[in-house]
């Protein structure tokens, strides 16, 4: 079986990619700044040319982009080509603000298929595989991102998008699916209506999955991986710089290989922007290095990670980045505590509990407080009420012990906490609805 989809990218020396980088680093910079106004304005306002980036080391003095670029250069301020040679757009969901629109030549797409089949060969797959896609379809990347990877494959693609669960389950039994690709969150509800249909994995042919979009922690993995008989593989990436693919798991799944003969990463300091040596957790800065359509460079992800070269297993030679335990902008701050939902779900997954959870922060008379609600299995409900209140006091103690403030767990009857089949809303901030 083959290793590799690319072997001549993923197992070079590091030496070869950084000359690669340097190279299109070049060429990319002086594309922009001959092309892209609103980027060339930065540029010249910081003092920087072209001539002044002669290879990644000196990306440093490039300025950043910012979601706030985005918003304010939306839609085609940020475009690297004629609109006539795009051939397709994807955005954001939007919910935080205007909408990114990122836009795709033709080449774009082919060389976004290339990490996606990457990422599908590196979790096993090969052209003998049905895979199906259970990412939603249109204007979100996930979809068509991991379709077009699986179809460079050669495997038999299902483009099922998200939802309609049951019949997932019934085109996953009559067409022997082996593959299946979508969020994290919902895989696991996939995984529990399989139990709820009557059936085990033994009645299912998956052997792996290719999760991401959101984040996810190793105790939902194997939650996952054993709900659905598989192994979970995690995938990375965003709309602004292409969408899944940027980063892929390999067999170790021990963090993601970046395709970094397309995307430049960096770790910066949020707080100052300067640079953090490998192996310093920071926010992840990416360049696009050959994207046409919507060059990008220095972007800003807002993603807390770390990177690190050190030899992997598999062979592969990419750089790897630690899971993305959620956005900076996702951090929740509790009477002054950093708190990371992703925090509370290792807890609540250690303790024996489903990974449907809600968080609700709200602010009382200048407090915050913190509701966890927490949504017990059939087995668990039938405990008598005496049992669930010691319950939620030893899952408050052991939320305490990891995030070091409390909160007031309610443990609640099964079904009713709302299930996801894209990006799951994990956290209520009602202190925002009040400012
Ligand atoms: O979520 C692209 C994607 C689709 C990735 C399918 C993987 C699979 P956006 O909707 O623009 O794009 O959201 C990007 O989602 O900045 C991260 O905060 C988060 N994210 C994506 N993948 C992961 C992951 C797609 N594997 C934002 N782990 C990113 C943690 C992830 N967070």
């Amino acid at each position: 079986m083959t290793k590799f989809f690319q072997p001549e990218i993923e197992t070079a020396s590091r030496e070869e990619i950084r000359a690669i980088q340097n190279e299109k680093l070049v060429k990319q910079v002086k594309h922009v700044y001959e092309n892209v106004k609103y980027y060339r304005d930065l540029m010249d306002e910081k003092g920087v040319t072209p001539d002044d980036i002669k290879s990644v080391d000196d990306i440093y003095k490039l300025p950043f982009l910012t979601k706030a670029d985005l918003r304010e250069a939306y839609p085609y301020g940020l475009l690297g080509t004629d609109l006539k040679n795009c051939v397709r757009i994807h955005a954001t969901s939007g919910t935080t603000g205007k909408r990114v629109v990122a836009f795709y030549t033709q080449n774009d797409i082919e060389l976004w298929d290339d990490c996606c089949a990457r990422a599908i060969i590196a979790a096993g797959g090969s052209s003998e595989d049905i895979c199906q896609v259970a990412y939603g379809y249109g204007l979100f990347t996930g979809g068509m991102g991991l379709h077009g990877g699986s179809q460079k494959v050669g495997c038999l693609t299902l483009p099922m998008s998200s939802g309609n669960t049951e019949r997932q389950i019934e085109f996953m039994q009559d067409l022997h699916s082996t593959i299946i690709c979508c969020t994290p969150s919902y895989a696991a509800y996939i995984g529990e209506t399989l139990k709820e249909m009557g059936l085990t994995p033994d009645d299912i042919d998956l052997k792996a999955g290719i999760f991401g979009a959101e984040p996810w922690t190793e105790e939902m993995r194997r939650d996952i991986e054993k709900s659905l008989g598989i192994k979970a593989y995690d995938i990375y990436g965003l709309t602004e710089s292409t969408g899944p693919g940027v980063a892929f798991e390999c067999e170790a799944q021990t963090g993601m290989h970046i395709n970094e003969d397309h995307f430049y990463a960096e770790i910066i300091d949020p707080e100052t922007g300067e640079v953090l040596p490998e192996g310093s957790k920071g926010e992840l800065v990416f360049t696009n290095l050959d994207k046409e359509g919507f060059p990008l460079l220095r972007y800003r992800t807002r993603d807390i990670c770390v990177l690190s070269t050190e030899k992997c297993s598999c062979g592969r030679t990419l750089i790897k980045m630690a899971k993305p335990m959620g956005r900076s902008d996702d951090m929740l701050i509790i009477r002054g505590v950093n708190v990371f939902p992703s925090q509370i779900e290792t807890v609540l997954i250690k303790e024996g509990y489903s990974p449907n959870y809600l968080i609700e922060v709200d602010r009382i008379k200048n407090n915050d407080t913190l509701d966890v609600y927490v949504e017990l299995s059939p087995e668990q409900f039938s405990d008598t009420v005496k049992d669930i209140s010691k319950n939620e006091k030893s899952l408050a103690d052991a939320i305490i012990q990891m995030v070091g403030i409390k909160p007031k767990v309610h443990l609640v009857a099964p079904k009713t906490i709302k299930r996801s089949e894209g990006k799951a809303v994990r956290v209520i901030d009602k202190r925002k609805l009040h400012d």
